[in-house]
Parts: structure tokens; C-alpha cells; sequence
């Protein structure tokens, strides 16, 4: 039996629940979620297959939201940060957390790229125009620059990636990455990155990182890279 007092309590905080809904107000920070993928987790078959996908973006990707939010939870004005903000300028945060946020902002980064970087085969097009231009000019020709990323990829000793960037000499520069760093850490732009961790490829490549990039070109999604370019 409930004593009147409790009663009261109990009748009161139902009442302020029902008058008052519990929205949190905007400014407040939520911090970051994963973003849905652009596309089926079997869209980019046989290039990248459902299960390697799935467990890509559902458990890779979600740790590195996870983690970056756990290492943010202290300071709520960055988890209201767009998240090139936060990777462009983690070297400001407590020296404490930089390496999560190095680690987990930048996964966070490149994830969220890589899966607009891909699209169906077939539906993603092919460098045109100004963009085709300057993929001359920087590579001889789209073969020149595929050799060049590939040989990128597969030289990023371990984990890391391949990309595509705007260049200093030329329009356009390849460069890799250890780890989950990002060029936008160093000021880069990024056109496009291939994500060559072995969580990427190893179900169905194994040990062949080479087999799973040049099956990669196929699933490039070169519309996007060109609305970048012209942003650049
Ligand atoms: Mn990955």
C-alpha cells in the first residue's frame, strides 16, 4: 500500500510528465550517429559483397560513432560540431582525448565519404569533363591515376587508406593514410578514398588488397567525386 504522501508523489510526477514532454531543447548535444547507407547492403555486389558491408557499416563504422562520442562526452559544444569541424581541428581538444578523436572522428570521416564514394556498378558514371581534365593533366590518363591509387593502397603499409585529393603542383595529388588519419587533418581536400583496412576486403579478397581495389574502381561513384571537385 502506498502511504498518502507517496501517492501524492507518485500522482504529481505522472501529472508534470504528462504536461510537460520531455524534448530535449536543440542546442542541447546529441553527439554523432551513423549515417544510413546511400544503398542496399548488396548494391555493390561482386565488388563488395552483403556480409562484408554489413558488418562495415553496422559495426565498424558504428564503434568509431560510439567511441568518438564517448570521448567527446566532456565537452558538448564539440558533439555539436559538424564532424569535419571536430577532424580538422582535434589538435585543439585536451591532449587527453586526441587520439580517440584522431582515431574514432577521423573513422567517423572517412566512413562517412567512403560509402557516398561508392555507387551500384554501372550507376556512378565515368570523370567527365573538367574533372576528366584534370585527371589528365595530374595522371596521363584514368588508367595512369587507377595505377597510381592502386599502387597507393597497396603500399599504406597495414591499415589505412588510398585518396585522391586536390593538389599543389598539379590539380590533383594521390596520397595515403595510416590508420583513420584524413588529408583534411592537414588541410586537405579529399575527392575521393579507398578504404583499404582489411575489415574492407578480407571476407572475400583475403589477402589480396590488389583484387579488391581494382574490383573497386567499379563501384566508384564518380558523380559524387565530380560535385566535389567543382566545390573544391
Ligand atoms: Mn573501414
Amino acid at each position: 500500500m502506498l502511504t498518502r504522501r507517496e501517492m501524492l508523489r507518485v500522482s504529481a510526477t505522472a501529472a508534470a510528465a504528462l504536461a510537460v514532454p520531455r524534448i530535449a531543447p536543440a542546442a542541447e548535444a546529441k553527439g554523432f550517429t551513423l549515417p544510413k547507407l546511400p544503398y542496399a547492403v548488396d548494391a555493390l555486389e561482386p565488388s563488395i559483397d552483403a556480409e562484408t558491408m554489413t558488418i562495415h557499416h553496422d559495426k565498424h563504422h558504428q564503434a568509431y560513432v560510439d567511441n568518438l562520442n564517448k570521448a567527446l562526452a566532456g565537452q558538448p559544444e564539440w558533439l555539436a560540431k559538424p564532424i569535419e569541424e571536430v577532424v580538422a581541428n582535434y589538435k585543439k581538444l585536451p591532449e587527453a582525448i586526441q587520439g580517440a578523436v584522431r582515431n574514432n572522428g577521423g573513422g567517423h570521416l572517412n566512413h562517412s565519404w567512403f560509402w557516398q564514394m561508392m555507387a551500384k556498378p554501372g550507376t556512378g558514371g565515368e570523370p567527365k569533363g573538367e574533372l576528366l581534365k584534370a585527371i589528365e593533366t595530374s595522371f596521363g590518363t584514368l588508367d595512369g591515376f587507377k595505377k597510381e591509387f592502386l599502387s597507393a593502397g597497396l603500399t599504406q603499409f597495414g591499415s589505412g587508406w588510398a585518396w585522391l585529393v586536390v593538389g599543389k603542383e598539379k590539380p590533383l595529388a594521390i596520397t595515403k593514410s595510416p590508420n583513420q588519419d584524413s588529408p583534411l587533418m592537414d588541410g586537405g581536400k579529399v575527392l575521393l578514398g579507398c578504404d583499404v583496412w582489411e575489415h574492407a576486403y578480407y571476407l572475400k579478397y583475403r589477402n589480396l588488397r590488389a583484387k579488391y581495389v581494382e574490383a573497386w574502381f567499379a563501384v566508384v561513384n564518380w558523380n559524387y567525386v565530380s560535385e566535389l571537385f567543382a566545390k573544391k
